[in-house]
């Protein structure tokens, strides 16, 4: 599975593989979506077919659903769990207080439903995920498409309200048309470069009408697993 790997899929690969020692057979575990996220399942469909593993996952997109069930894990919603005993899943930034920046998969939506459905929250990254403040990575927003442009108006309203330097706003595309998430909403994009007060930011961003979600994860994260291309592993 891993023969060739290029040293950034090394990276992703080895934190996946440390991360999937956290789970033991019986284990309800949400698996996250993203090429990080990637490895994690195919790590634990060979540990089902290999070991026997008995777990159930609750996928957090179609995507990580099909490639579950193609190798091999017993896929089941949300509403059949109920709650979970592990997340694992990727992200775009993380900082020292392990705040994370996610949704550059499209997918922040279910993945946070699922991981605050769970006992534990592992977050498995390469080092280049690592940041001392988040928003260098544009901060995803899933909005619904009816009065989008109102409420990007209404979010770029409230980063001046901030006092946020940096305020633009983008709608994110799938070629000439705006991306469609899993719930059929949008993402709207927030390159801030800079988020100073994640936590207060997280708030402020859900009481805009038309905001579904924002892709900042506020004390969910409980374990970083972060790999690198050389294939030490470090846990945080
Ligand atoms: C997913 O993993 C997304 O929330 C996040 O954007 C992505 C990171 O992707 P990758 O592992 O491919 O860097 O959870």
């Amino acid at each position: 599975m891993t023969k060739e790997l290029s040293p950034a899929d090394k990276a992703k690969f080895v934190a996946a593989k440390r991360a999937c020692d956290y789970v033991q057979t019986g284990m309800k575990v949400g698996l996250g979506t993203g090429s990080t996220a990637a490895w994690m399942v195919r790590c634990l469909g060979e540990r089902v077919r290999e070991e026997g593993l008995k777990i159930v996952g609750v996928p957090t997109s179609t995507r990580t659903a099909e490639l579950a069930r193609q190798v091999g894990i017993q896929v089941v919603s949300l509403d059949e769990a109920k709650w979970l005993d592990l997340t694992i899943d990727g992200a775009d930034e993380f900082d020292p207080q392990l705040a994370l920046i996610k949704g550059g998969g499209a997918a922040l939506l279910q993945e946070k439903i699922v991981a605050t459905a769970s006992d534990q929250m592992i977050v498995i990254a390469d080092a280049a995920k690592e940041v001392a403040t988040l928003g260098a990575f544009p901060l995803p927003v899933e909005v619904i498409p009816f009065g989008w442009q109102t409420t990007k108006a209404l979010i770029e309203e409230t980063l001046v309200a901030l006092d946020v330097m940096n305020r633009e706003v983008s709608l994110r595309m799938n070629g000439d048309r705006p991306l469609i998430t899993d719930e059929s909403n949008y993402i709207v994009d927030l390159h801030l470069k800079r988020i100073g007060n994640p936590r207060q930011l997280a708030l402020v961003l859900n009481q805009i009408p038309g905001v579904v979600e924002n892709g900042l994860f506020i004390d969910i994260c409980d374990v970083v697993v972060i790999g690198h291309s050389d294939g030490r592993v470090q846990v945080r």
